[in-house]
C-alpha cells in the first residue's frame, strides 16, 4: 500500500512515495516553440531517455509553444526557481552579454562546421555566464541557417528600406535597423498572425520555422542567404539539478549529450527537407543576387566591428579560439 504526497517545492513537484523510500520528480519544462518544431521532437525523446536513464526519478514534462512561460520570461523562471528547466534562443540574451549572441552575428559562421567550431569557442563563456547566475547548460542545438523571407521581390538591401521586419533578438533588429527596415519583436507562435495582419512584411529566419508557420499563407519570396546558424540552449537551475541524486544527474547528463548530439543531426536534415516543403507550397526559393548578399554581408562586416568593442574580453576570447 503507497501512500503519494505531493509537495510544491520551489516551484516544482516532488512527489513522495512513501514505503519504498523511494522519491521521485517531476519536472515541468517550458519551450518557446511549437511541438512540431524539431528541436521539440528533440527534447521529448530527451525527456524520455531522462525518464528511462533514471529509472521513472525523474520525470519531464514538455510545456510547448510559450505555454507555460512566454519566451522572454523563461530564462528568469529557470533562474528563480519556478520551473527547474526550460529552453530558449541563446542569442535572446545578447542584450544581457553580447557573448550570448556571437552565434547571430551575420555571416560568422554559416555552415554547421563553423557553427561548432563557434560552439565549442563560446561554450566556456556561456558556461561562466551561466554558472554565475545559478544556472547551467545541458546542451545547444542549432536552427538550419538563416534565410531571407518577404512578399515582395528584394533584388539589393535598399528593396528593404521602410519593410516592416519581424526580429527574434536584439541582434537580429539590429541588422534590420541598419538595413533601413522598421523591426518589430514578434515570437514564432506569433508570426503567421503578424503577417496575416500586415504588421510585417518580412523576416529572417530558418527554412524549418518559414515552413512550420506556413509562410506560404502570406508571403511569397525566401532568398537563401545562410546568414547565421544560431542555437537554442537547454538549461537547468543549478539548486535543482543539485538536488537529485548522483544517478540521476548522470542520466540527465547524458540524456543530454545524446540530445545534442542527435539535434545537430535533425538541424541538417531540415534544411533540406523544409526548403523543399517551401518550394512545394508555392514559395518562389531563390539565390540571393550578389548585389543583396554584398549589402547584407556589408552590414555583418559592421556588426561585428561593433560587437568586438562590446563584448571585450570575453569577445576576444571567443574570436580568437574560433
Ligand atoms: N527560428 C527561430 C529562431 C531561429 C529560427 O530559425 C525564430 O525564428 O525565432
Amino acid at each position: 500500500m503507497f501512500r503519494y504526497i505531493s509537495k510544491y517545492v520551489g516551484g516544482f513537484t516532488v512527489a513522495l512515495c512513501l514505503g519504498t523510500g523511494v522519491q521521485a520528480a517531476n519536472w515541468d519544462m517550458p519551450t518557446p516553440y511549437p511541438d512540431a518544431t524539431f528541436h521539440t521532437v528533440n527534447i521529448q525523446q530527451f525527456a524520455k531517455d531522462v525518464s528511462e536513464n533514471s529509472g521513472g526519478k525523474l520525470t519531464i514534462k514538455v510545456h510547448s509553444a510559450g505555454s507555460l512561460f512566454k519566451h522572454p520570461e523563461i530564462k528568469n523562471a529557470v533562474r528563480n526557481g519556478q520551473v527547474p528547466i526550460g529552453e530558449f534562443f541563446l542569442s535572446l540574451l545578447a542584450n544581457e552579454n553580447p557573448a550570448f549572441g556571437i552565434d547571430s552575428q551575420p555571416f560568422l559562421a554559416t555552415n554547421y562546421g563553423d557553427a561548432q567550431r563557434l560552439w565549442a569557442a563560446q561554450k566556456p563563456v556561456v558556461d561562466r555566464l551561466l554558472d554565475a547566475q545559478g544556472l547551467m547548460a545541458l546542451y545547444a542545438v542549432p536552427w538550419p541557417p538563416q534565410g531571407l523571407y518577404t512578399k515582395k521581390e528584394v533584388a539589393s538591401v535598399a528593396d528593404l528600406k521602410g519593410m516592416k521586419f519581424r526580429t527574434n533578438n536584439a541582434v537580429l533588429e539590429k541588422m534590420a535597423t541598419l538595413a533601413g527596415a522598421a523591426p518589430t519583436q514578434i515570437e514564432v507562435p506569433d508570426i503567421p498572425q503578424a503577417f496575416a495582419t500586415g504588421r510585417v512584411e518580412a523576416m529572417i529566419t530558418s527554412p524549418s520555422t518559414g515552413a512550420n508557420s506556413k509562410a506560404w499563407d502570406y508571403l511569397n519570396h525566401f532568398y537563401d542567404t545562410q546568414a547565421w546558424v544560431p542555437k537554442n540552449i537547454i538549461v537547468v537551475n543549478k539548486r535543482a539539478f543539485q538536488r537529485l541524486d548522483a544517478k540521476t544527474q548522470s542520466a540527465v547528463k547524458q540524456a543530454a549529450a545524446a540530445a545534442e548530439k542527435r539535434g545537430w543531426e535533425m538541424s541538417k536534415k531540415e534544411t533540406a527537407e523544409k526548403i523543399a516543403v517551401l518550394k512545394a507550397n508555392g514559395i518562389k526559393v531563390h539565390t540571393p543576387s550578389p548585389e543583396l548578399m554584398k549589402g547584407l554581408k556589408d552590414i555583418g562586416a559592421k556588426m561585428i566591428t561593433e560587437w568586438k568593442v562590446s563584448a571585450g574580453a570575453d569577445g576576444q576570447a571567443i574570436l580568437s579560439k574560433y
